[in-house]
């Protein structure tokens, strides 16, 4: 049976990408359909952004209540039988509900966006099959995701390997996990898991966070270290070992066999986007399995275009949701193209969470040579702290940097746990190049900070804002202390510490 309509575009998928996309193309005046099997929305409210959310702040609640329990007015709380799988309970019942419900409403009732609910056939470049029925549409938009890459070892499908996507689906708490892969994935979900009395260890092939700046790297591996989770770097996962569930994984390193024992393990190595369905096409694959796209997201076969995931890195679901909005731009015949300068990065690291844009210092010294640095806490230890005259394992160790009640909190109780910022600026042109944190809340403010990049903001335009005191990044007040220096030179005495956290 042929639909009675034709659509401007089927967008083949309605996660992040391909509902922003259809919408905007809405928006515009066009004719979109969605073809979706599960959920608008994709994984997005089932496994990855919104459920990380919730499932970080429940794992923050389990960090700070330990830190927390009897001191000053907290009374004693027991944590023995705080459940992982219970939190992640909770989200399946409510929340994937929930926001299911939401994002079905807002796309077809509020935004008017008709969606062919079942599982999609492309037939050709301008036919889809779902339960049966034929949709035309004029142009076709992939956005059809990414799934977890899954290395070919020994015992990758025993019971008790997982992956993101089978977080929320937890029914057990494991005792021991180990987490084969250090990227942002990895290092957020043994920051989530080890709240919940749950031991973990995490075993990179190359380096844990490559991209990131060394002091913010610094600063969560020392509180990985506090915290009892190991890092191992350079070790080379061989096996996963057990007799019909996990039980162990086993590791090169450093020429030397080494067995984690363990009862779940996360695979958390990467990202391979799903670009299969769209294969048959004729479109271009990368190395990665990606398809790919021009900067208007278009394929190489015209009037094929894809978004999201599925058309590679980076990973990030305001590149996903802007991918759909530049697609639905060219085939409403502008000539749209993607920005992908200053993409902000972010990790839930409960409980804080780490953010940054821009060049990390080794980048900004590379290219700018000297540059200054606009950070707290900005050094070793005072002379003469006398921790103790403040509060038992009061480190005083710099300012403190503040953001909500975690941060405030974590200053007081948390050993110097509560953070650091860090603003790079090249003291000849005076702008800033790059802006990373470890804290509560900060993440809001990089959405903006990244566009001040980009407009080439300065020190001098950053001191004249208003700042709300206490806030969680401190940019405004820590530049407009320095901003009157003719000659800018920062602050005197900016070395972070540095130490070795992660086992090599
Ligand atoms: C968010 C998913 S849960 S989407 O990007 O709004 O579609």
């Amino acid at each position: 049976m042929v639909g009675e309509k034709e659509y401007d575009a089927i967008w083949f998928g309605g996660g992040a990408a391909g509902r922003f996309g259809a919408a905007f193309h809405k928006a515009l005046g066009g004719k979109p359909l969605i073809v979706e099997e599960h959920h608008l929305g994709g994984e997005c409210h089932v496994c990855r952004c919104a459920f990380e959310n919730f499932f970080s702040d429940q794992a923050s609640m389990a960090e700070l209540m330990r830190l927390y329990s009897g001191k000053s007015w907290y009374p004693k709380i027991d944590l023995s039988n705080i459940s992982a799988a219970k939190a992640a309970e909770l989200y399946r019942e409510v929340g994937q509900r929930a926001f299911a419900d939401t994002m079905k409403h807002q796309t077809e009732k509020q935004l008017g966006v008709e969606v062919a609910w079942g599982k999609g056939k492309i037939i050709d470049k301008n036919t889809v099959e779902v339960n049966g029925k034929i949709y035309k549409g004029k142009n076709l938009v992939i956005g059809t995701g990414s799934r977890p890459t899954m290395p070919n070892i020994p015992g990758i499908n025993l019971p008790g390997v997982m992956t993101y996507i089978d977080h929320p689906e937890m029914r057990k708490d494991p005792k021991k996990m180990v987490i084969i892969g250090g990227g942002k994935i990895g290092i957020g979900k043994a920051a989530m898991f080890a709240p919940f009395n749950i031991e973990v260890t995490v075993l990179e092939k190359y380096t844990c966070l490559p991209k990131w700046d060394r002091d913010i790297r610094n600063f969560i591996f020392r509180d990985f270290k506090r915290r009892g989770i190991k890092i191992y770097e350079g070790i080379d996962v061989e096996e996963i070992k057990g007799k019909g569930k996990v039980e162990s994984v086993v590791a090169q390193f450093n020429g030397e066999t080494m067995e984690f024992p363990c009862d779940a393990v996360m695979m958390s190595i990467g990202l391979t986007p799903n670009s299969e369905p769209a294969i048959p096409l004729g479109v271009k694959i990368g190395k990665t399995n990606e398809i790919i796209i021009d900067e208007g997201c278009r394929t190489n076969v015209p009037g094929v275009y894809a978004i999201g995931d599925a058309a590679g890195p980076p990973y990030f679901m305001a590149i996903a949701r802007k991918r759909g909005m530049i697609a639905a731009k060219n085939i409403a015949g502008e000539d749209a193209k993607m920005d992908y300068s200053f993409v902000p990065d972010h990790i839930y690291i409960p409980p804080l969470e780490a953010t940054c844009v821009g060049l990390t210092e080794a980048e900004a010294r590379e290219k700018y040579g000297d540059v200054v640095l606009i950070q707290v806490p900005w050094g070793p230890k005072p002379e003469d702290p006398k921790p103790e005259e403040y509060y038992p394992g009061f480190e005083n160790q710099g300012l403190p940097v503040c953001g909500r009640m975690h941060t405030l909190n974590l200053l007081f109780y948390g050993q110097n746990r509560n953070g650091l910022v860090k603003a790079i600026v090249d003291p000849k042109s005076r702008k800033y190049v790059g802006f990373h944190s470890v804290g509560d809340g900060a993440k809001t403010a990089f959405q903006y900070l990244s566009y001040l990049l980009k407009i080439g903001w300065t020190v001098d335009q950053m001191a004249n804002l208003h700042e709300i005191f206490l806030n969680a990044e401190h940019f405004i007040q820590l530049s407009r202390l320095v901003a009157g220096q003719k000659e800018l030179k920062g602050f005197a005495a900016q070395v972070y510490l540095e130490e070795d956290y992660i086992c090599r």
